[in-house]
């Protein structure tokens, strides 16, 4: 660690008012650049107790900068990890609110919800889909906090991976029924499709973004809990969104969920 914790919470502080407030600030990378991976997911960490105090509870976990299309969109070349909280998730085909963020942008995600906790070290995709209750769809919105959702690792994971709001809805089904990396996705955007892909653009199988998270928390002494909600990660580029919008994500063999955008 590079940061003290004075610092650190400070840091937490100004990236949750940004949320709250729904303004953008600059990487706190440009004003602490000796700060390491520590210092980073410490923040992210500070974050969380922000929230938790404020009463809110975490919904979920996410995986994020896990396909390649995501990671040469945002020039990073590292998954990152991150939460929700009950704040974030929006009901099937409810609505979000654009007041409420920056400059959101949608990502088609595959969500895991587990049966069984998963720790790494030592954590593969046959430990994952032992652990995993069933696959559905799911769209996550981020919101980067940086100006222009310009960053570099350390600056994204401390600001929690913008993680902001996501939907979950569609057909629940065991990942043993499904093969992973062929599954095909469409998202749409007021009913024009605008991204496409399959599941092995996620690290070649989505469930290695989930056994990356365990690894991850494995090496914090935590452990991805039994019952636990996942996005694994964007399959595709991320789209921008704007009020009047609407999109909805299609998976083969899992149906679709969506949300509007107002
Ligand atoms: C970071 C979050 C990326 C994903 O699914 O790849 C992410 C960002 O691009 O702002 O959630
Ligand atoms: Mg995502």
């Amino acid at each position: 660690m590079k940061l003290d914790p004075t610092t650190i919470a400070a840091l937490a502080n100004r990236l949750e008012r940004c949320q709250i407030e729904a303004r953008d600030t600059t990487k706190i990378t440009d004003d602490h650049p000796e700060m390491d991976w520590d210092d980073a997911y410490a923040i992210q960490d500070e974050i969380l107790r922000l929230k938790l105090a404020r009463g809110l509870r975490v919904a979920g976990l996410k995986a994020g900068l896990t396909s390649f299309a995501k990671m040469k969109q945002m020039g990073v070349d590292t998954p990152v990890f991150g939460f929700m909280t009950d704040d974030y998730a929006v009901p099937d085909g409810g609505e979000c609110r654009i007041a409420e963020l920056i400059h959101p942008k949608v990502e088609p995600e595959i969500a895991f919800v587990t049966k069984t906790a998963l720790r790494g070290p030592g954590c593969h995709i046959g430990a994952v889909l032992a652990a995993t209750d069933f696959v559905l769809p799911g769209i996550e919105v981020i919101d980067s906090r940086y100006r222009d959702f310009k960053f570099d690792l350390k600056s994204v994971i401390a600001d929690n991976t913008s993680a902001s709001r996501f939907v979950v809805g569609g057909r629940a089904r065991p990942a043993s029924e499904l093969d992973l990396r062929t599954i095909g996705i469409v998202l749409e955007k007021n009913g024009e499709p605008v991204a496409f892909g399959a599941g092995a653009a996620v690290l070649g199988h989505p469930a290695a973004a989930i056994a990356a998270l365990a690894n991850h928390l494995g090496r914090r002494g935590q452990e991805i809990p039994a019952g636990t909600l996942i996005l694994s990660g964007g399959i595709t580029e991320a789209v921008a969104v704007k009020a009047g919008d609407s999109v909805t994500l299609k998976v083969q063999g899992l149906g679709s969920t969506g949300l509007r955008f107002v």
